[in-house]
């Protein structure tokens, strides 16, 4: 598909975007202004200021390949399900429309998601608040297919590829689900985003959605669901995305045999506005705003700290309750007088977990949740 060297030259320029890292406008199609991390593979964040709506518009929403994107024509576009199965499908994108449809709202977030507050610095995108997104996804259940498929009694893990290919030093992208995630009524082969056909950049025709879990789980532009009693020993499944078994002090090596898979996120929460160096005048009321997700659990809770941590109140949540649903959290703040105010969130779910003061370091640099904060200027 790409020559080494075509893929080494754009890659070359994918390492200058990254210093120039910014807002470009209207730079790539069906998108809005993004803060470009990567241009080639596109690596898009949403900027934080978007972060204020249930439903992440499709066209603001971040963007994460580690491969050039295919081009996948839906026409010949085939899902194949097979491995330990009785009745092996091979399904075009009409079978799957035919197929009972469900809804499932659920926020997207990238383990790496708030990888740029690390100290000290992790190699990687250097994400600040804006890979997660929420979306309302439409498609068919796993349960559904696998029954269809007739999958059989040993089956572990259902291995899934995308259309997109190895390049270079890059490996072929391929994830394993365990089948108690994979049969659970929310994981579906979504054919639909936001009420409209997925957009190519985010897997057209056809991405796997897994409720709750690490965005490397959803795999995009999928073609192949094998099932087997054994997990990929590919790169991105048996050494990508894992996290130490233990904290290991800031910065040191964690062997492999002490990393184990990601699965469920942690509870976060993240500030739309005000952005961080804002200024606000004394005795004016100040909206905050921001989501807080809670992975597979609901978010209960959200307080706010306008004295950098001294004193907690409530925020106000957004009726929408979703289990793998953000919230979103308002709170209305007179400022009381003249200075640098730190406002701070922090979100608890129903499992009871609260965002720490200090998130435990990790050379993955995944699963960031420490509590947010930033600073004000109130003028008098
Ligand atoms: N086929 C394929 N699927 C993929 C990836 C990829 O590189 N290839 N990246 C994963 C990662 S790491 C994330 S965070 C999400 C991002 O989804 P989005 O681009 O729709 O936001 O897609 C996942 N699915
Ligand atoms: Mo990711």
């Amino acid at each position: 598909m790409f020559s080494r060297r075509k893929w080494m030259k754009v890659l070359g320029a994918g390492m200058s975007a990254l210093d120039g890292w910014g807002q470009a406008p209207l730079r790539f199609p069906g998108k809005r202004s993004m803060l470009v991390q990567n241009d080639f593979p596109e690596d898009l964040e949403t900027p934080a200021e978007y972060l204020n709506t249930w439903i992440t518009p499709n066209d603001a929403f971040f963007v994460r390949q580690h491969l050039p994107r295919p081009k996948v024509d839906a026409a010949s576009w085939r899902l194949k399900v097979g491995g330990m199965a009785s009745n092996p499908l091979t399904l075009t994108l009409d079978d799957l429309k035919r197929m009972p449809q469900v809804k499932v709202p659920a926020t997207l977030e990238c383990a790496g998601n708030g990888r740029a507050n690390y100290r000290p610095k992790v190699p990687g995108l250097q994400w600040s608040k804006g890979a997660m997104g929420n979306a309302e996804w439409r498609g068919v259940r796993v349960a559904d297919l696998l029954k269809r498929a007739g999958a059989g009694a040993g089956v572990q893990y259902g291995n899934f590829n995308g259309a997109d290919q190895g390049v270079a030093k890059t490996p072929d992208f391929i994830r394993s689900i365990p089948m108690r995630k994979l049969t659970h009524e929310a994981t579906i082969v979504a054919l639909e985003m936001n009420g409209a056909p997925l957009p190519e950049i985010h897997g057209f025709p056809a991405r796997l959605i897994v409720p709750g879990w690490d965005g490397a789980n959803w795999v995009k532009w999928v073609t192949e669901m094998e099932l087997s009693a054994e997990p990929s020993k590919g790169f991105f499944f048996a050494t990508g995305y894992r996290y130490p078994k233990y904290s290991p002090a800031p910065g040191s090596a964690v062997k492999p045999e002490d990393m184990e898979v990601l699965e469920g996120m942690a509870v976060t929460s993240y500030f739309a506005h005000p952005a961080h160096g804002a200024t606000a005048k004394k005795g004016i009321p100040l909206r905050l705003q921001g989501v807080a997700y809670g992975g597979e659990n609901r978010v209960s809770r959200v307080e706010i700290s306008t004295d950098g941590g001294a004193k907690w109140l409530d925020a106000k949540l957004s009726p929408q309750n979703y289990p793998f649903a953000w919230r979103l959290f308002t709170f209305d703040w007179i400022p009381p007088e003249r200075g640098y105010h730190v406002l701070c969130s922090r979100a608890t779910d129903s499992a009871g977990r609260i965002q720490p003061v200090e998130c435990p370091w990790n050379p993955g640099g995944y699963m960031y949740n420490a509590i947010e904060r930033l600073g004000v200027m109130v003028e008098a």
